[in-house]
């Protein structure tokens, strides 16, 4: 079964951050609730004492925040983007469309949390001079739209949405958006043609949503995590906030971890934790058995071996330098009972199920890359596979319009670089390396 937890104490000596999910039940998500554990303080704070849009700004700057949902981008540097003094309507985005295959944060944040995602958009959008702003939520968690639309009654009854927020001049009108459960609405610009009530598909950048997002205009677009850091930014200063992770990563994280481990479940950590330390949180190897390999950030992420993986920290910068991405923080747990071919046959299907078929590289390759795959696997590969597989992956990466091309050649990359023999082993003796799948 899947938990909902945080660690509760510190491996450094020092505070470990917002705890995001720390202490929450699913009974104490309210707003009573979440006034009564501090919340809607940092938004007071900025109304009531004079903070300005550029204090607020340098404030996440400092905290060494980035962006959550998988391309960790600094988010103050985006808030910095947004242009301030734009005549026309500006909009404030938050990404809930979650559907990267082991990602399943945000929901529990929206579901167990949600007035802190309120406040972190509340906050934004006064740091950005934003009057307008949407959750897109995605469209299969049904519960966590009804939670969050019910949040919203409470905030805007309370006063900390709407017209002059706690009497002050700043007024936000905050809306949420249902999808329709397709992984490319995730994509920043495929997640704002949906919202227009258009097909989901994603647009060419540049122009950044900064300069031309929703209806054209100056939009901001960031993960739900990322809006649910800003208020403890906020109340606890930048610097403490990047204390808590290490330089250049600030901060904490949560991790969902899943597949075959004791406790799968999601943990927020201090960014900078070694990877033993996440796994043994998580209860360690399932049946104690032997760690084969992880996918650290989601699918689109490149597997890394036991070997590499146990050397890692958990952040950004450690995570690229093995070979990967720490991506959305889904981190995917294989055992040696696992076939990576088996594995990445299942992957492939996703991304070219997925793709929503604008361009030839991705449409094509997803297909095609699949279609290999599944052949050796099912013991009718042929020799030349392997060199051809690298090859259509090579050339559908960085000749796409969105990120889901190279999300799907990545992987299959990454697997053939670190387990070659087991695709050789599929194709010459038509048969599995491993005995048993579990
Ligand atoms: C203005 C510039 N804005 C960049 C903005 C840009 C975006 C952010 C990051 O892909 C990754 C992908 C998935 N002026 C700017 C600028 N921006 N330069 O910064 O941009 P980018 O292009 O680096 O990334 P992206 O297109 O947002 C996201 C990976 O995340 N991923 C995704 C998982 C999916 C989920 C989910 O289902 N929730 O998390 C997982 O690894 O492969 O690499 O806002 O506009 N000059
Ligand atoms: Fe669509 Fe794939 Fe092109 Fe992205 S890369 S726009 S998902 S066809």
């Amino acid at each position: 079964q899947f938990q909902t937890t945080a660690v509760e104490t510190c491996f450094h000596d020092r505070h470990i951050g917002p705890q995001i999910l720390a202490g929450l039940n699913g009974n104490n998500w309210s707003l009573q609730d979440y006034v009564a554990r501090g919340g809607y303080q940092a938004l007071r704070k900025i109304l009531t004492t004079g903070m300005t849009q550029d204090e607020v700004i340098a404030t996440v700057k400092e905290s060494g925040l980035r962006g959550r949902g998988g391309a960790g981008f600094p988010t103050g540097l985006k808030w910095s983007f947004m242009p301030r003094q734009f005549p026309g309507q500006k909009y404030l985005v938050c990404n809930s469309d979650e559907g990267e295959p082991g990602t399943c944060k945000d929901r529990e944040i929206l579901q167990h949390n949600p007035h802190i995602v309120i406040e972190g958009m509340a906050i934004a959008a006064f740091a950005m001079g934003i009057s307008v702003g949407y959750n897109y939520i995605h469209g299969e968690i049904f519960q966590t739209y009804e939670r969050f639309e019910a949040a919203l009654e409470e905030a805007r009854a309370a006063g900390f949405l709407g017209d002059n927020i706690l009497g002050s001049t700043f007024s936000f009108q905050l809306h949420a958006a249902h999808g329709f459960g397709a992984y490319i609405c995730g994509e920043e610009t495929a997640l704002l043609e949906s919202l227009e009530g258009k097909k989901g598909q994603p647009r060419f950048k540049p122009p950044f949503p900064a300069s031309f997002g929703l209806y054209g205009k100056p939009t901001t677009i960031n993960n739900t995590e990322t809006f649910a850091a800003v208020p403890w930014i906020i109340n606890n200063g930048g610097q403490a906030y990047l204390e808590c992770g290490k330089p250049n990563n600030g901060g904490t994280k949560i991790f969902s971890v899943s597949g075959d481990v004791e406790r799968p479940g999601n943990y927020e950590i201090p960014m900078g934790t070694p990877f033993s330390k996440l796994l043994e949180l998580a209860g360690g190897v399932r049946k104690g058995r032997k760690l084969k390999a992880v996918i650290p950030g989601g699918s689109s992420s490149p597997v890394l071996p036991a070997d590499i993986i146990m050397d890692c920290t958990m952040d950004y910068d450690s995570i690229a330098k093995a070979g990967s991405m720490l991506g959305s923080g889904a981190v995917i747990v294989l055992d040696d009972s696992r076939c990576m071919v088996k594995s990445l046959q299942r992957l492939s299907y996703f991304y070219m199920h997925e793709s929503c078929g604008q361009c030839t590289p991705c449409r094509e390759g997803t297909g095609w890359l699949w279609r290999m795959v599944d052949r050796i696997e099912r013991g009718e590969g042929r020799e030349s596979d392997l060199a051809l597989l690298d090859n259509v992956a090579e050339n559908i990466m960085g000749r796409t319009i969105c990120a889901l091309g190279d999300a799907a050649a990545m992987p299959v990359r990454g697997m053939i670089k670190h387990f070659r023999h087991e695709f050789e082993h599929h194709i010459t003796h038509k048969t599995c390396t491993v005995s048993a799948y579990v």
